[in-house]
């Protein structure tokens, strides 16, 4: 059990039980290819036994990512494909649908049955397996319960609370990354005409670092690649992403690049799955005949922290193959469109063969090898998701990646480039439409000339600022719009007390969750229609857009009747919240949600590339936000792209040290729960574990299953733990160790974040492990 009162995450009572609890846990190898009947078995599994929703189910699955009919897949990021043909969907992403399409319902009468405090001890699996949210619902502290409040009792709750603060600094305004474009502008409209910058978001824990290491080498904070490029590229590298579990649609690519005779490097400390080989469910024939692709050409397990190390390595290599072959560096690229090289030279060069090697935990051969495939490709793409941002320096290392593309010319040209790999479905919509608490000037210029308000100008909190004054008395109402801000947060134990000390909370949601059962002194629930269901305003039924991975904005139509007829869309519930808030507003809220063209229009005149929005929108393909880098316009100081110039960092653990990487099973979408297995790493019935390499476990006297607490220190050298976790033997570097968030962020300290990006350091968790007295 965690330190403190934290029972969901007790190993007793099952951390996110699958509701079998007598089911018993056990690991096996997995072998079978990723994707192919295994995942198809899985679906079928998940919508028949869990969720009885096949054949409506199916219905809706057709329509996903089928544009101008169907809804975007609220999955992950991956762009959809562009021949329009494919049944475009995956395994994870049909049970992402089939999760939001339960037919449970969370009601009233639920809620009149069970205290909070009782709640607060259930799992996260057993909170959001009780269905959809039906009622607004307000937290009465009297009887501990949560009762039924009408919505504009809740807008005018929420409204009094916020005009009676006295600094709307006392207010933070969350953001997860699945909200579509149009309620993301109204809601940072809102709130900073209200007056705050306060907008933290789950970038702040995902890809903080590939925008400010884009942003500062190329000038725009986003990758430049399109799935097209992916198509085209010679070679992949794929680094720190678990592509079968948390990107299936990926798979796609890297069979067609592997059958084309591309090169498919994987860099990732453990072998994943998607890193073997692959059936695509719409490859019918390969179905039939169970024809495995294989999905890599090289592997290299990597230390946890040591990509920055791999990819000096790769430019040593690179720069010792230019002293007898010119061909080897892109000299009129780097010429004409970079600045720095000089400087950057000189540090590969005073880099040691032997540093690289310890830092990275790989041999010379294999670094060269990988570089050699590098050299050998005319064209590179290079991606990248959390096993890269959530370090101390993952800024430094994504910087270092687009130094090696650079020393080759991989940048604005077809088939080549970096690409970040971008998590919840709208994410990067969201910062270009507004979420961020470091605003720009410029963007702030425009959104004051064009809504006529006058937006403040200081930065504002983001996740970690947030709970930090939370903790300090310094912020009286939370809103969280979408996700689960305290169990996705770091260090559960500091949140959860944060949270409760906060004066109001405020969730937009729909299903429960720990930020419901951890709240504070008032709280309130808003549940909300989802990206499935049909969104009707006075105008009709409307449309909303998100913007993928690759810069694509593509619009998505709800399609299935709402889960509840008390539900509001989520820009409505903006502007009613708005109304409520600024009696003095100049925003039209009333009219804009009458028909959503309207907000469009005035996204169109507020931000950059959205010109024209509402006929763009609705172009089969949607429309491709333009990026300078990718046409090699570069808005940097020097108006070139910028070498990084940085001494490779040491790393290594002191002796006992393990460093952990916390991170998803196959069966959960960051923190929903599917079951208690992974299925890809061979896991059943069991989350409360930790991977450990087999001489890791010799050196401590463990052997598989043995119980173990697990001690983290923080930079401060405060200590954290979980207890009773069970050991599983794993293909993972010495040294190294991995388990599954978000019971694990009990072990994330809160003040150790990235002086580089702010980032929580979820994949770089300092531990000691040790047998359980
Ligand atoms: N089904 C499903 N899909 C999802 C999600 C989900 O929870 N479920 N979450 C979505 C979100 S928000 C996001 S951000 C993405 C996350 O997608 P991923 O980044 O794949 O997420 P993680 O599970 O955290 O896995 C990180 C990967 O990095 C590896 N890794 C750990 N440390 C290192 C390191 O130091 N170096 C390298 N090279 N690799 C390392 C791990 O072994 C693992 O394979 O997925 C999105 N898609
Ligand atoms: N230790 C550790 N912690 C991590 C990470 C890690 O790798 N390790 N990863 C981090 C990352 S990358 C991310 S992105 C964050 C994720 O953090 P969040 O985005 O905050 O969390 P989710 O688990 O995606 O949110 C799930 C909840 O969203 C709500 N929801 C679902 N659909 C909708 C909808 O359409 N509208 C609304 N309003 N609500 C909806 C449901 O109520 C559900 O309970 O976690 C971070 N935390
Ligand atoms: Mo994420």
């Amino acid at each position: 059990m965690a330190d403190g009162p934290y029972t969901a995450y007790d190993p007793d009572s099952g951390p996110s039980s699958n509701g079998d609890r007598d089911a018993v846990p056990s690991v096996k190898p997995y072998h079978h290819p990723a994707a192919g009947w295994g995942a198809a078995m899985s679906v079928s599994n998940f919508m028949v036994r869990k969720e009885h929703e096949l054949l409506s189910g199916t219905r809706a699955i057709l329509k996903m990512n089928h544009p101008p009919h169907g809804f975007d897949c609220p999955g992950c990021a991956w762009p959809d494909a562009t021949d329009g043909l494919k049944l475009d969907v995956c395994e994870n992403g049909i049970k992402h649908v089939a999760w939001e399409m339960t037919h449970k319902r969370c009601t009233p009468e639920f809620f009149a049955a069970h205290t909070v405090s009782e709640l607060a001890t259930w799992s996260d699996f057993d909170l959001e397996d009780q269905g959809r949210l039906t009622h607004p619902m307000v937290y009465d502290a009297e009887t501990d319960h949560y009762v039924p409040i009408s919505w504009p009792d809740a807008f005018e709750m929420v409204g009094k609370t916020l005009r009676e603060l006295p600094d709307p600094n006392l207010a933070s305004f969350y953001t997860s990354g699945r909200l579509n474009n149009e309620a993301t502008f109204l809601y940072q409209l809102m709130v900073r005409e209200y007056g705050t910058n306060n907008l933290p978001d789950c970038s702040n824990m995902c890809h903080e670092a590939s925008g400010r290491a884009l942003q500062a080498s190329l000038g725009t904070g986003k990758g430049t690649c399109d799935i097209e490029d992916w198509d085209k590229a010679d070679a992949l590298f794929v680094m720190g992403i678990n592509a079968a579990s948390n990107a299936p649609r990926m798979l796609t690519a890297l069979t067609e690049a592997h059958k084309r005779g591309a090169q498919i490097v994987h860099v990732n400390p453990l072998v994943e799955a998607g890193a073997r080989k692959a059936i695509i469910p719409h490859d019918f024939v390969d179905m039939a005949t169970f024809h495995a692709t294989k999905t890599s050409t090289l592997n290299l397990q990597v230390r946890i922290g040591g990509d920055f190390a791999l990819m000096r390595g790769i430019a040593k290599h690179v720069l010792e193959e230019a002293e007898t072959d010119p061909k080897a560096l892109d000299h009129e690229f780097i010429e004409r469109y970079t600045d720095g090289f000089a400087g950057y030279v000189r540090e590969v060069k005073d880099t040691t063969w032997a540093e690289i090697q310890r830092q990275s935990g790989l041999s010379e051969s294999e670094i060269r090898k990988a570089a050699g495939i590098y050299c050998d490709a005319d064209r590179t793409v290079m991606s990248w998701c959390l096993g890269i941002t959530q370090h101390e320096h993952g800024v430094d290392t994504i910087r270092e990646i687009v130094n090696v593309l650079l020393l080759r010319g991989n940048l604005g040209r077809e088939g080549a480039g970096p690409s970040p790999v971008r998590g919840h479905s709208n994410v990067q919509g969201n910062r270009t439409c507004g979420i961020d608490n470091n605003p720009s000037a410029e963007f702030l210029d425009r959104l004051a000339q064009v809504c006529k308000i006058d937006p403040p100008r200081a930065n504002g909190y983001d996740v970690v600022s947030t709970i930090q004054a939370m903790q300090a008395g310094k912020l009286e109402f939370f809103l969280g719009m979408g996700g689960n801000f305290v169990a996705a947060a770091p260090d559960a134990a500091y949140t959860f007390e944060a949270f409760r000390k906060c004066g109001f909370t405020v969730n937009v949601s729909t299903k429960l969750n720990r930020s419901h059962v951890v709240h504070g002194k008032r709280a309130l629930i808003l549940p909300c229609i989802g990206r499935t269901e049909r969104d009707e305003q006075r105008s009709g039924p409307q449309i909303t857009s998100m913007e993928n991975g690759m810069a694509v904005v593509h619009m998505s139509r709800g399609i299935r009747k709402p889960a509840s007829e008390h539900l509001m869309s989520e820009p409505a519930i903006v502007a009613g919240l708005a109304k409520a808030t600024l009696p003095h507003t100049k925003t039209p809220w009333e009219y804009y949600i009458e028909d959503y063209d309207r907000i469009r229009e005035v996204m169109s005149k507020a931000l950059v590339g959205f010109e024209d929005y509402n006929r763009r929108v609705r172009l089969p393909l949607g429309f491709r936000i333009r990026q300078p880098a990718r046409e090699l316009i570069f808005l940097t100081p020097s108006g070139k792209a910028e070498f990084s110039t940085v001494t490779l960092p040491d790393t290594i653990n002191p002796p006992g040290v393990l460093t952990l990487a916390t991170q998803r099973s196959h069966d959960q979408w960051n923190t929903s729960i599917y079951s208690d297995s992974d299925r890809y790493r061979g896991v059943k019935n069991l989350r409360t574990l930790i991977f450990m390499n087999d001489q890791d476990m010799r050196e401590r006297g463990l052997k598989e299953f043995d119980e173990v607490d697990i001690t983290s220190t923080a930079r401060d050298g405060s200590t954290r733990s979980l207890h009773r976790y069970k050991v599983v033997p794993y293909d993972i570097p010495p040294g190294c160790a991995a388990g599954y968030m978000p019971e694990m962020n009990v072990l994330c300290a809160i003040g150790d974040y990235s002086t580089e990006s702010d980032q929580p350091l979820m994949k770089s968790v300092k531990i000691t492990v040790a047998l359980s007295s």
